[in-house]
């Protein structure tokens, strides 16, 4: 009683047709050099939303031509005031809080995933992204060096050139802006290919990018498959970097190609099998929540997604039941609807993938607690999985599932935890949840990630640098530490007259 009304939540744009299915160069919409198309599907239906221009080697050449004008000396982008290049940004940002509703929307119709996630967690997180490294621009700066004898000796950061980007399907939007906000705040110029399962939400920054008023050829998208588009990029030797988000695999036929051409610098953002640790102190609600989260969100589809839970032996039983309850009340549907909080795996392979994995469990031993089969025929609906008294050499211990499936450990001490967490070829992210400082403080010094979450699960923040060790990939993203990933330093060293 009392108390002023909750604010209404905001509803999908009715959306009308596809305004843009066309390859971005030089601020303009372009066909296909080869004449192709591709179909993106809606995955909630299976049912094609439209039909998209292919690019393939001969538009990357387009694409990159044009952003290699675009960041010669005394090009408009380069002459342009540090100052003005962060407005430029901010501007993007302003036009993607403008329109919100339809690229939410167009980021469900194309992904699956729920209508409120897109809106809320995609779309505040790229335009935070934005904001974060718009407010970089002019603070970009080096050191001048006290060095021996009399030499005035100091560093600038200049932009890297023509920057590649290759970017996965959980994440289109967000991802986009991962890549292009720190290469754009450090002058660069860049090449992007979204996913070929999700091409929408980056064509239509495409427009955005152009009515802010970026020069053209500064962003170039070339929607395109992989072994095409995407090889051209790796393998291009007018490209100067190339960032990389996606699977391991992949993630080392980019450095091969980045090798093997102009030995381009090489960002690699891949795979996880990100262990949490659960003590028997902990606040067992918040751990069950988080780790949930953690292992459910965006529809398990996550690098950072929480695979595996090890919890310590005396609340095991607990821990297991609570997270059964909670798996219960997860609503599966249509991802336009804002009471559904799972929608549909991204398409027919990766649905294949988990639930062969899902099957491998089983079969190995794993006790299925919850779930464990589709929902519906023919549709790429999984119920949320769990599975407890997982052992490490099981398929579903060591392999990165990118589905709903939560598969819980039981351990004894924490050094076996730490050991356990530790023994894998992934290190992107991990989690531990205690009440204790000290143990929170020795526990995060010795787990092998990217990034440790006390207490806490998928904290991720445009300020903090987010990247992994070991086979996990190469470099940062996010933070000030991004901004290295897209600077050459130049050392310009003067010889002085007189010793000052
Ligand atoms: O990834 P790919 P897929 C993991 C996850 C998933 C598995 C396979 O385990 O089940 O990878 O997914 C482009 N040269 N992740 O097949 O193929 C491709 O067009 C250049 C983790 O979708 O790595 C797309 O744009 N580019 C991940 C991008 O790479 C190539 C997110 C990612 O696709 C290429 C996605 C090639 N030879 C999947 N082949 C994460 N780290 O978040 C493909 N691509």
């Amino acid at each position: 009683c009392g108390g002023a009304p909750a604010p209404a939540l905001p509803r999908p744009a009715d959306v009308q047709g596809i305004a843009h299915t066309k390859i971005f160069i030089d601020n303009e919409w372009r066909t296909s050099c080869a004449g192709r198309t591709f179909p993106t599907l809606n995955p909630a239906t299976g049912v094609k939303i439209c039909d998209v221009q292919e690019a393939d080697e001969e538009d990357v050449d387009k694409a990159v031509e044009a952003a290699k004008a675009a960041v010669q000396r005394g090009s408009p982008w380069r002459r342009m005031d540090a100052s003005s290049r962060g407005r430029l940004l901010h501007k993007l940002a302003d036009l993607i809080e403008r329109d919100r509703l339809l690229l939410a929307t167009l980021e469900t119709l194309d992904t699956g995933k729920p209508f409120l996630q897109s809106f809320f967690i995609d779309m505040d997180g790229s335009i935070k992204t934005l904001r974060y490294y718009a407010g970089w621009t002019d603070k970009i700066h080096g050191k001048s060096l006290p060095v021996d004898e009399s030499f005035m000796c100091l560093t600038k950061h200049e932009p890297v050139g023509v920057c590649g980007a290759i970017i996965p399907w959980n994440f289109p939007l967000l991802m986009f802006m991962w890549k292009i906000a720190p290469a754009l705040s450090c002058g660069n110029t860049v090449v992007i290919k979204p996913a070929e399962q999700t091409p929408l939400t980056a064509l239509h920054i495409g427009s955005l990018i152009k009515e802010a008023g970026f020069p053209p050829g500064v962003v170039n998208i070339v929607p395109g498959f992989g072994t095409t588009a995407g090889a051209a990029i790796a393998g291009h030797m007018g490209i100067d970097k190339v960032a990389f988000t996606g699977s391991t695999e992949v993630g080392q036929l980019i450095k091969e190609a980045a090798a093997k051409s102009n030995l381009k610098r090489v960002t690699l953002e891949l795979g996880g099998k990100n262990p949490c640790i659960v003590f028997a102190d902990c606040d067992l609600q918040l751990a069950v929540e988080e780790t949930q989260k953690g292992a459910f969100y965006n529809q398990g589809q996550c690098c950072t997604a929480a695979s595996r839970v090890f919890v310590e032996e005396s609340i095991h039983e607990e821990f297991v039941r609570c997270s059964i309850e909670k798996a219960k009340k997860i609503v599966i549907g249509d991802p336009l609807d804002p009471q559904t909080s799972q929608g549909p795996q991204i398409d027919r392979q990766q649905f294949d993938k988990i639930m062969d994995l899902i099957e491998s469990g089983k079969k190995e031993g794993a006790r299925l607690e919850y779930g464990g089969v589709a929902v519906g025929e023919k549709s790429l609906f999984i119920q949320p999985t769990i599975f407890s008294g997982v052992k490490d050499h099981m398929r579903i211990a060591k392999e990165e599932i990118f589905g709903p499936v939560q598969c819980i450990f039981s351990f004894k001490t924490q050094q076996e935890a730490i050991e356990r967490a530790n023994c894998s070829q992934y290190g992107l992210v991990s989690a531990a949840f205690t009440t204790s400082l000290d143990r929170a403080l020795s526990v995060s010094a010795a787990l092998e990630t990217g990034t440790v979450w006390i207490n806490c699960y998928n904290a991720l923040h445009a300020q903090t640098p987010f990247g992994g060790y070991k086979m996990s990939g190469n470099g940062r993203e996010l933070g000030e530490y991004a901004l290295a990933e897209y600077s050459e330093v130049k050392t310009v060293t003067i010889k002085l007259s007189e010793t000052m």
